[in-house]
């Protein structure tokens, strides 16, 4: 079993670099600090001290890899072409980069057997050191009585304009003192600013205003804007629209380009 330090710096160094001009940042966290938050039913199956990484997707990884991949490879209308994207490029990464490792990958759609999602994402990104996750738990005297309200992650540079993506599992690297953990940046530190981006979140998540609860550095650019507005249902129809079409059955399975 490695447990240098070697081992968790060349891990980060080598997925940020792979994976930053794709529009993805990472973040190393032991999965002990996940499991120490989160109820039993949540736990992640590994030691405390076992290396993982949860991947955030920004705005540029629309410009930076979806629309290159709808260009690049044949995809079928059956899955959700974002997540085949996202998937498509991190395990790209993590098979080129570490291909002698064992390496567990999640995304942040897939579910277990008990229907349950296979890891708590905003958790994950908190834990990092990410993005800050807001909830109910975090306000005093919550105006909403028992009304359950969702919680939100903030980026301190992003904003709401993030997606946590994945989260990348080095089933045989143990760490120690050498990765330290980063509180996330309490960027909406005031109750009423909390109580504020929980209403957004909650009430108002279609106008995409908790989004810009912070100032923020990017943001969707106007075709991405496009592109998740609209309904899932139709965003095959906006992609023909656009001019990429997805393959049929048969065409996918001899595509030369197929990724
Ligand atoms: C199921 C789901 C939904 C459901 C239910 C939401 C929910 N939160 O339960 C529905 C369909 C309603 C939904 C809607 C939306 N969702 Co949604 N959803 C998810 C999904 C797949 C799982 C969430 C889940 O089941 N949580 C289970 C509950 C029990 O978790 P929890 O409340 O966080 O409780 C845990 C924590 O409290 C933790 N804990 C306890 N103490 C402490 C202390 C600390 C310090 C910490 C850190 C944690 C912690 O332990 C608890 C578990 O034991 C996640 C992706 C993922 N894989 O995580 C996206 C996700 C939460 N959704 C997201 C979004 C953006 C949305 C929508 C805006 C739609 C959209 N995609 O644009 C709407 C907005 C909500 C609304 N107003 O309806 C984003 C949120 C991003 C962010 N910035 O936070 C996520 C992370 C997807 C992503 N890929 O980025 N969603």
């Amino acid at each position: 079993m490695a447990t240098s330090s070697d081992n968790v710096d060349n891990v980060v160094r080598t997925l940020r670099e792979s994976l930053k001009s794709l529009g993805f940042e990472v973040y190393p966290f032991k999965i002990g600090w996940y499991n120490a938050v989160v109820s039993q039913a949540h736990h992640l199956q590994y030691s405390a001290d076992t290396l993982a990484v949860v991947v955030l997707s920004t705005p540029s990884m629309f410009e930076n890899s979806f629309l290159p991949f709808l260009q690049r490879c044949s995809w079928k209308g059956i899955r959700d072409p974002v997540d085949q994207c996202v998937a498509h490029a991190i395990s790209t990464c993590v098979s080129e980069h570490f291909p002698d490792q064992s390496v567990d990958m999640a995304f942040d759609y897939e579910m277990l057997p008990s229907r349950k999602p296979k890891f708590l994402a905003q958790t994950a990104a908190h834990v990092a050191g990410a993005a800050r996750y807001y909830q109910q738990s975090d306000i005093q005297d919550p105006p909403w009585g028992n009304k359950k309200m969702f919680g939100v992650c903030i980026h301190p540079r992003l904003g709401g304009w993030f997606a946590i993506r994945a989260v990348l599992v080095w089933k045989d690297v143990e760490v120690g003192e050498e990765l330290q953990r980063v509180s996330p940046p309490d960027c909406v530190s005031s109750q009423e600013a909390r109580i504020e981006l929980l209403e957004r979140f909650n009430y108002r998540w279609q106008d995409w205003t908790y989004r810009d609860v912070v100032p923020t550095e990017e943001s969707y650019s106007p075709q991405q804007r496009e592109y998740f507005i609209t309904p899932p249902a139709q965003r095959e129809a906006l992609l023909r629209q656009w001019g990429f079409l997805p393959d049929t059955e048969a065409e996918a399975q001899t595509s030369v380009n197929q990724c």
